[in-house]
């Protein structure tokens, strides 16, 4: 089988998306997805004026060398723009693989090792009586898992949290970013409150995670998670920013509370010291952003040596085609721990057609051969393309931080 043609669409059914499409001689194509939010632009290049045309005439079964071509082959290694695009290139390869074989890609990798995904999504009030009410409802609808954010008193607009009736969206539109102000002194003070009621109103059994967004220092991150060690959550996710990755041994050594860190890695080598020492409890890398099913695979093997296990970023800022590959490397790895998900909006799931689905608390998949996704073309006149940035945070004075 052979390489016909590659291409990239950007579509924006209410946020955009980039899709990669690979073409072969034997009429099976594949699909890959290649959205970076806010930065969706720099990767259609990277892939129309660098890669795709590289992929002509290659057998799409070669997906390890195929991967290492673009990746060693470039010079310039590693980085979201570059491994966003290696990723969809590679997740459109596997697809292709399990169309061609007429299986699904899970078979691929190893096969099944559970029947269901124990999932989790987003519970993100204005207020914590807001945030209470949200947990209720996912509860009602069978979520087992909650991640559980909500505003904090005298901070105007924060991170994860939604106007009111509207589901969330981090990136704003418009030609620049906007602005949020941060105050950790009081973000510290909040939390263990919220976690507090959260225990209170819904007893121990329901699994209960947070996301600091990178926002806090290493000792604030270790206070943090000390004091949230009474209500056992199942993660505390991106404490700090983690470019320093000995900072986490500091974060260690105070608490027990479990760490969850990798949505913004890229490669093995934004986390080999967080795994090899032990510093963390979950790997968050998500397939399009970490390269492709091909170092997924082996980050997740890392992974499972040192106790760590896998739970791929799943926001709907990556489309379900990155969704369902997550989805069919976490039903493969033992060490699998949690998939995220916010789930799309009608237009985009019409757009994206997918055979993996939701049922009280668990994502499931069929036998669909490949990634089990479609892709509608039309979707890229009828929704074009719409600028948009990920908003920046300050301090109360002006300086600018961790958003
Ligand atoms: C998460 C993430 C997202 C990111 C978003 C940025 O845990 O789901 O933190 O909400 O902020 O993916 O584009
Ligand atoms: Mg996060």
């Amino acid at each position: 089988m052979k390489i016909t043609d590659a291409r990239v669409f950007v579509c924006s059914p209410g946020r955009n998306f980039v899709t990669v499409k690979i073409y072969t001689d034997a009429g099976v194509y594949g699909l890959g997805d290649a959205t970076l939010n806010g930065r969706e632009l720099a990767v259609v290049s990277y892939l129309q004026d660098h890669l795709l045309a590289c992929l002509i005439g290659r057998d799409p079964f070669d997906t390890e060398d195929i991967w290492q071509y673009f990746y060693k082959g470039a010079y310039w290694r590693r980085g979201p723009v570059t491994m966003a695009a290696i990723g969809a290139i590679d997740m459109a390869l596997w697809d292709l693989k399990g169309k061609a074989l007429n299986t699904p890609v899970y078979n691929l990798l190893g096969g099944k090792s559970r029947h269901q995904i124990l999932c989790y999504t987003h519970a993100n009030g204005r207020d914590v009586a807001e945030t209470l009410e949200k947990v209720a409802a996912l509860v009602e609808k069978g979520y087992q898992a909650v991640r559980v954010q909500s505003g904090v008193p005298g901070l105007e607009n924060i991170y994860g949290i939604a106007e009111k009736g509207r589901s969330y969206e981090p990136a704003l539109r418009g030609n620049r970013p906007a602005e949020e102000v941060w105050d950790t002194a009081k973000y510290l003070r909040h939390v263990p409150k919220l976690m507090a009621q959260i225990r209170d109103q819904f007893g121990e059994d329901l699994h209960v995670l947070h996301d600091s967004h990178h926002r806090l220092t290493p000792i604030e991150a270790a206070r943090l998670g000390k004091e949230l060690e009474p209500f056992h959550l199942f993660w505390l996710e991106d404490p700090v920013a983690a470019e320093l990755q000995e900072g986490f041994q500091l974060i260690r050594q105070h608490t027990t509370t479990p760490l969850a860190v990798g949505e913004v890695f890229n490669t093995i080598f934004d986390c080999h010291q967080l795994i090899t020492h032990q510093l963390i409890d979950y790997l968050r890398v998500t397939v399009s952003h970490g390269g492709g099913l091909t170092p997924l695979k082996k980050m997740a093997a890392l992974a499972e040596v040192y106790h760590v296990k896998m739970g791929c970023h799943g926001a709907s800022d990556m489309s379900p085609i990155c969704l369902a590959a997550c989805l069919h490397l976490g039903i493969a790895v033992n060490n699998f721990g949690i998939q995220e998900y916010m789930g799309h909006n009608d237009l985009a799931n019409e757009i994206f057609p997918h055979e993996y689905r939701f049922e009280r608390g668990f994502l499931y998949l069929t036998d669909a051969p490949g990634l089990g996704i479609d892709f509608d073309e039309s979707s890229v006149s009828s929704y074009p393309y719409q600028q948009a940035y990920l908003p920046l945070s300050r301090l109360t004075d002006g300086t600018l931080s961790n958003w």
